[in-house]
């Protein structure tokens, strides 16, 4: 392993050489530096990656092309992008015990939408979408488009919804999933906030999705794969798991058995960078049935491959295939507990009532405040977090009346359970403290807040301290 110094020499040689081109950009990256390393980074799907993992981005791989993918290129060259797309997928098929791994995906988005193309690929008849495959998407006229819509229909997809804590790309209107598909959600029970199984059950058997998709970004549980799965069979659905927000724990072996998605899903897609602690960027796990599509992400639906951030995937995909990265999964979920239990000891609602996973979802309703409200007063008093819809949310998507506040980036700092307390007492302090506003014609605002800024002030400092 490298010494710290040579870490913040190699930081701030790489500053220097920015700094003579553009200031400003050094400025920046200095002053986001100190807002994370100054503040308490709770926001559930960031963490911090190593140096190693960052400085593998910031090389000549950047100016490579390699679309297509190992062996299989459309350019020149790409003898060492080879090397380092199939070390990565080496490590990623290691590491969750996959049989085929795919690292292009510059995104949790693009790893979905590969996995939806390869399933609709895998799973429908179209002429039209064999000849998208083997041809630039760019170069199909008008007429393929059309017979590429006619043949693939409106296939169905069955996720869960967004206010239990579903994601936008598993078939909603703000991405392109919610377009390509006819979807339709299963939520979760409204006395427990807990996924009932006999429902997604009822649901999939009305529905007859091509897709059952798992996965979620603010649901505080454990998810039993396996009874997703035979639900799936049920209705020869495709079952897709997005682990995005917590594939680090699934690398950990936190989640094993029933709550492990790779052996029981047909395909998992996630992103690198949460709870996983890699680069920014996606991957796609999945059998050999699907591998081949799945290999057609580039030039299918994704830009040319981004071989420094590849190289990057293959470095933290190393480092979580090391035994301290099990300790570190562990430690994520004790503190996400430890916080919980925190926040409930001090009176805070919680969805669901606490976590087994790396997520607390804090229903804010219970303070009075909006989810907006209480994300700003935090954030002005060093607690990084964000606003988050509810189940069943009368306050919508933008204003919420939750906040998801998680435990991986914390983890990595080191903190431990008796920091998680310490951090409970100061959002339950500032929640408290906030009371709602008005607009400037006296009507009451769901955005608007009171928190007196020496108070805030103070938490900011106390804040600061516990890191
Ligand atoms: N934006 C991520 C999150 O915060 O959960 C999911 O895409």
């Amino acid at each position: 392993m490298s010494s710290p110094n040579a870490e913040s020499t190699a930081f701030r040689s790489a500053l220097e050489v920015i700094r003579a081109v553009e200031p400003r950009i050094a400025d920046a990256i200095g002053a986001e530096l100190a807002d994370q390393r100054e503040s308490l980074k709770l926001i559930a799907s960031e963490n911090y990656a190593s140096p190693a993992t960052l400085l593998a981005m910031g090389n000549w791989f950047s100016d490579k092309y390699a679309e297509g993918t190992i062996g299989r290129r459309f350019y020149a060259g790409c003898q060492n992008v080879d090397i380092v797309e199939a070390l990565a997928a080496e490590h990623a098929k290691e590491l969750f015990g996959a049989a085929h791994a795919y690292v292009q995906p510059h995104s949790g988005i693009d790893a979905n939408l590969v996995a939806f193309w390869a399933i609709l690929a895998d799973r429908v008849e179209s002429p039209a979408l064999r000849r998208a495959q083997v041809r630039q998407v760019n170069d199909l006229t008008e007429q393929d488009w059309f017979a590429l819509r006619r043949e693939l229909g409106d296939q169905r997809m069955l996720g869960m919804s967004l206010d239990s804590g579903g994601h936008l790309t598993h078939g909603f209107r703000p991405n392109i999933s919610g377009k390509m598909f006819d979807q339709r959600s299963y939520g979760t029970d409204p006395a427990t906030g807990l996924i009932d199984y006999d429902r997604v059950a009822e649901a999939a058997r009305e529905f007859r999705p091509l897709i059952l998709v798992a996965g979620y970004s603010a649901y505080p549980r454990k998810v039993n794969f396996r009874i997703m799965r035979e639900i799936a069979d049920s209705v020869g659905a495709t079952f897709m798991v997005d682990m995005a927000h917590f594939a680090g724990l699934v690398a950990g072996k936190v989640f094993t058995g029933d709550f492990d998605p790779v052996p029981h899903a047909h395909i998992v897609t996630t992103t690198t960078h949460k709870s996983l602690r890699g680069p920014r960027g996606g991957m796609v796990l999945c059998g050999p049935e699907l591998a081949d599509q799945v290999d057609r992400g580039c030039p299918m639906v994704l830009g040319g491959p981004l071989p420094h951030v590849m190289a990057a995937k293959a470095v933290a995909l190393a480092e979580a295939r090391r035994p301290d990265f099990a300790d570190y999964a562990r430690r994520i979920v004790d503190n996400a507990q430890a916080l919980a239990e925190g926040l409930l000891g001090r009176g805070a609602k919680l969805v669901t009532g606490g976590t087994d996973n790396h997520l607390v979802l804090i229903d804010v309703s219970g303070y009075g405040l909006t989810g907006r409200q209480a994300e700003q007063a935090l954030l002005d008093s060093g607690i990084v977090t964000n606003r988050n819809a509810v189940p069943q949310d009368p306050n919508g998507a933008w204003y919420t009346s939750g906040i998801r506040v998680g435990t991986p980036a914390l983890t990595t700092r080191g903190l431990g359970t008796a920091e998680m307390d310490a951090t409970a007492e100061l959002i339950h302090t500032v929640l408290s403290q906030t009371t709602p506003g008005s607009n400037a014609d006296g009507t009451p605002s769901k955005a608007k807040y009171v928190l007196d800024p020496a108070l805030a002030d103070k938490v900011a400092r106390q804040a600061t301290d516990l890191l």
